[in-house]
């Protein structure tokens, strides 16, 4: 009976690590990308999710050299979007409204 509590956190660390690995989730809280950078297998779907109230985008490349892969409009509070890495390399993005907000993406 002892061993309950720590066996069950250790598979729910697991089944996290594993989550993270093929979906994870960058949120965008207080005008940053958490975590950032992620690091991701080549076909991994990477989800954002919106945690402020006024709207962010999710933008390919940087300010001033835009790579036009993805361009994500999360409009407020909860809004979510995705986009599956099947390509090796690195995706800087930013956000085009705030333009001081990046992130990256690393593919492996
Ligand atoms: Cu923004």
């Amino acid at each position: 009976m002892r061993y309950v509590v720590p066996l069950a956190a250790v598979a729910v660390w697991l089944f996290a690590d594993l989550a993270t690995a093929d979906a994870p989730t960058v949120a965008i809280q207080l005008f940053q990308f958490a975590p950032s950078p992620v690091a991701v297998e080549a076909g991994a779907r990477v989800t954002w999710t919106n945690r402020d109230d006024i709207e962010h985008t999710v933008t390919a490349g940087e300010p001033d050299r835009r790579t036009g892969r993805f361009d994500l409009r999360l409009p407020g509070p909860g809004a979510s979007e995705s986009v599956t890495f099947t390509e090796r390399g690195v995706y800087p993005y930013f956000c085009d409204r705030h333009r001081s907000m990046r992130g990256e993406i690393r593919v492996n």
